[in-house]
């Protein structure tokens, strides 16, 4: 590899390109494949200027979340205008939160294409994250696809951080496929999890990269607590409802792909299909690879693994990239557009599993608000895949903070996933089967099967302050549990005499 055309930077210099009011977009997800030189200096240029009393601001936007070199430096320096698709830092959250960063949040599957349509105007600079590229501008990613071929196509300028924690030996792990834009959008060919459809590279016009700055880095991603209790209770009973659905024929013999989303209780999830003997060996069609999935490759559990990052520890990443020889083949990093798309979710028949904050009694689901004003992280994919999978499952402890929050609501305070989405809802305590149930039934399915008994006395009184009707709900009461919250710091001291 030769990079003499190339204008070599420091990331300073490199963050000096960068003016007030500019939209950068930035490789990484979740936050494998982040940049992290050039936004912590971007993040120290905008401070220097803030101190010198000039404005600095510029919108960002990454494939999902991305570490605190990213999210984290940018939102300390105060100079984050708009963000979008998916965050989850603590300090850019507190920004959003308290109205000073304008976040919107988008179906990952949907952001890549809205940005090439202009909807979200224009992109000046796409910093990418590489392990190699060549004079002739193909750009070998590291540990995620995310957006980069559509932040790269729209792109104005491209500057490139790369990255030699990751071995340029990745080449061939990435399959970049964009689809055609309507009118002319042809379907996605791809069949199976494992078909290769698209470039091992991210071809562009050389003249776009405007300098390459060298670092070497590993990824941001958080490690794994324990697996507690209820988050291991709740692995077992979808692994037992598979293991059943199984049993009764509606799940083929050979099983499905499976989707599942980001954090501790994903992993918990597949670490129970993993123990479970009834569960064959399976493959995955997801958004996110976590550490559990590696684990069940090398017991020969998972066969093969489409995603879009490998969001996983740095000694899991470390393992893969000592033994890619194992891995290579088992493996293929996809664009979000491609690994989340509606069209070849529905085609594989994907078993979905993704986190709820809260679940009402209608099945409908709030995956990004909590108490209905702050935002958490962001739908993600979720959405991409619920709307469209074979089965759609939903997880969530039955309580939060301590039994002061019944996770299973009267109705949401936010809507992500309507009861439309959404056809297995799992807590700790069970497992709530939706398909073909009505209002009524479902609400009686709900709480009685994944309410913490500490609260299904309380939302059995609540379905009985309705009078005639389809769904059973009472307009002056559903967000009862909320208020008492507000109030109180408590939900089960909720007095329903007080709500006519
Ligand atoms: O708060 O951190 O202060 O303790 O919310 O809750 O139980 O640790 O759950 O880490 O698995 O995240 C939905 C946020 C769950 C995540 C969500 C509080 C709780 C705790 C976190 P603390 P847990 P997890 C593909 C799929 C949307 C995106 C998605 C998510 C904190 O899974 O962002 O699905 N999903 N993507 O105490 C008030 C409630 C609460 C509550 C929990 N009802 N009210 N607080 N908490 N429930 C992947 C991607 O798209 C990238």
């Amino acid at each position: 590899m030769t990079m003499n055309s190339y204008s070599k930077m420091t990331a300073a210099e490199a963050a000096e390109l960068i003016q007030d009011g500019q939209t950068l977009a930035f490789s990484g997800f979740t936050p494998a494949g982040a940049p992290k030189d050039i936004p912590k200096a971007i993040g120290a240029r905008a401070k220097a200027i803030h101190a010198a009393g000039n404005p600095f601001q510029i919108g960002v936007m990454t494939g999902a979340s991305t570490g605190k070199s990213l999210d984290g430096a940018l939102a300390d320096a105060d100079a984050v205008l708009f963000r979008t698709p998916y965050q989850s830092d603590p300090t850019l959250r507190k920004s959003i939160n308290e109205g000073r960063t304008q976040f919107f949040d988008m179906h990952l599957s949907m952001a890549p294409q809205n940005i090439r349509y202009g909807f979200l105007g224009p992109v000046h600079y796409a910093v990418i994250e590489a392990c190699d590229v060549s004079p002739t501008g193909e750009i070998t990613l590291t540990s995620s696809v995310g957006a980069a071929p559509t932040f790269c196509r729209v792109a104005d300028k491209i500057i490139i951080e790369l990255n030699k924690f990751h071995p340029d030996s990745l080449r061939g792990l990435h399959d970049v496929y964009e689809p055609e834009d309507p009118p002319y959008r042809n379907p996605i060919p791809l069949f199976r999890p494992s078909d290769r459809i698209g470039a091992p590279v991210v071809k562009v016009n050389p003249k776009k990269i405007v300098a390459i700055v060298d670092t070497n880095a590993p990824d941001e991603t958080g490690g794994f607590s324990e697996i507690g209790e209820t988050t291991a209770r709740i692995g077992r009973n979808v692994a037992d409802f598979l293991a059943a659905e199984l049993r009764r024929g509606l799940i083929p013999k050979s099983f499905l792909p499976i989707q599942s989303g980001v954090g501790n209780t994903a992993n918990a999830v597949l670490e129970a299909m993993g123990a479970n003997a009834d569960i064959p060996t399976f493959e995955m069609y997801t958004e996110v690879i976590q550490d559990a999935v590696i684990k069940l490759m090398k017991q020969g559990k998972i066969q093969f693994a489409s995603g879009c990052s490998l969001t996983v520890t740095n000694a899991a990443l470390k393992d893969i990239y000592e033994n890619l020889e194992f891995f290579r083949p088992k493996f293929l990093l996809r664009p979000q557009e491609i690994s989340n798309s509606p069209e070849v979710v529905r085609r594989l028949g994907i078993i979905s599993i993704n986190t709820a904050i809260e679940v009402d009694i209608a099945g409908n689901v709030n995956s990004t608000h909590v108490l209905g004003r702050n935002m958490m992280n962001g739908i993600g994919g979720s959405g991409d895949f619920a709307r469209n999978a074979f089965l759609s499952i939903f997880t969530c402890p039955s309580t939060a903070k301590g039994g002061k929050i019944s996770t299973i609501v009267p109705l949401v305070c936010h809507l992500d996933h309507s009861e439309h989405s959404v056809q297995i809802i799992v807590t700790e305590q069970g497992i709530a089967d939706l398909r073909g149930k009505s209002p009524s039934q479902r609400a009686e399915t709900i709480i009685s099967n994944c309410a913490h008994p500490d609260y299904r006395g309380l939302l059995r009184d609540y379905v009985r302050l309705g009078g005639s009707g389809h769904s059973p709900q009472t307009l002056s009461a559903a967000f009862g549990l909320h208020e008492q919250f507000a109030k109180t710091g408590d939900m089960r001291s909720v007095d329903w005499a007080s709500y006519h």
